[in-house]
């Protein structure tokens, strides 16, 4: 695989290095941009249940990108069009959620990838500007192998065709997303996302990931439960979010003064 300039992401994953993300929700270009600077290598904008417009989208994965982290965006529900949308601003990765079928993920690598894995179509001139890509045809050369495509399991349906999912060409990884499959396993009666039921299909997750060659990932609360997955076998981990690192730090703070 060929790196292409100001892309990291995709070639750190492949060697095996364990990714930790931060994850953001808040429609602020600097707040993504801080915890760039605070350390992430990179940044997810969730623009699945988050506040970003796209305009600000565009802005943060530059402000991500000048922080030196990799710009991920977390795409809305069936929302393909955005895949490539985003990537042409420069994002490095998408995650798409509830990836269920085999033709959904189809869908998804199709808007990602150029042919032959996929009819992206051309337009990625923001991202090249801001990656230093002088001659375009690099981008389309190398912007395949570069661009990390995760899909989200989080769902039985999305569990039953997980095979067909990790093998499908264009898709590079498994996202597990334990909210939602924790209400989905439990058939609605819980949110909790490190439920007996959620634990037993992660394992699943990551070994069908690793059958397929493919990188495993999952949400996760904490940096205690990241640490806990990658002793599993993940190798992305989410770890949000932005409301919850402000949330937690003011209350720190107050809860100092109370004492
Ligand atoms: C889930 O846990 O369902 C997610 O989508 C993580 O954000
Ligand atoms: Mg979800």
């Amino acid at each position: 695989m060929s790196s292409l300039p100001g892309f990291s992401l995709a070639a750190r994953l492949r060697a095996g290095t364990v990714v930790h993300t931060g994850w953001c929700g808040l429609p602020a270009p600097l707040v993504a941009e801080t915890v760039a600077r605070e350390g992430f290598s990179a940044v997810t904008l969730d623009s699945q249940h988050g506040l970003w417009d796209l305009a600000g989208l565009a802005t943060a994965i530059a402000a991500v990108r000048q922080a030196g982290a990799s710009p991920i965006v977390r795409v809305p529900l069936g929302d393909f069009a955005m895949v490539s949308r985003v990537l042409d601003f420069g994002a490095e990765g998408i995650i798409a959620p509830m990836i269920n079928t085999a033709a959904d993920a189809r869908a998804f690598a199709a808007a990602a990838k150029f042919p032959p894995s996929g009819e992206r179509s051309w337009g990625p001139h923001r991202a090249c500007m801001l990656a230093g890509i002088a001659d375009q045809k690099n981008y389309l050369a190398h912007g395949n192998d570069n661009i990390v495509t995760l899909a989200m399991v989080e769902t039985r349906t999305a569990l039953a065709n997980i095979d067909a999912i990790a093998s499908t060409p264009g898709i590079d990884g498994l996202f597990l997303g334990p909210s939602d499959l924790s209400i989905a396993l439990s058939e609605g009666r819980t949110l909790d996302p490190e439920s007996r039921e959620v634990e037993v299909e992660l394992d699943r997750i990551v070994a069908a990931a690793q059958m397929a060659g493919k990188i495993p990932g999952a949400f996760c609360a904490s940096a205690d439960r990241a640490l806990a997955v990658v002793k599993r076998g993940m190798r992305f981990c989410a770890i949000g979010s932005d409301l919850g690192f402000l949330r937690a730090g003011a209350r720190a703070q107050l809860d100092r003064l109370r004492s």
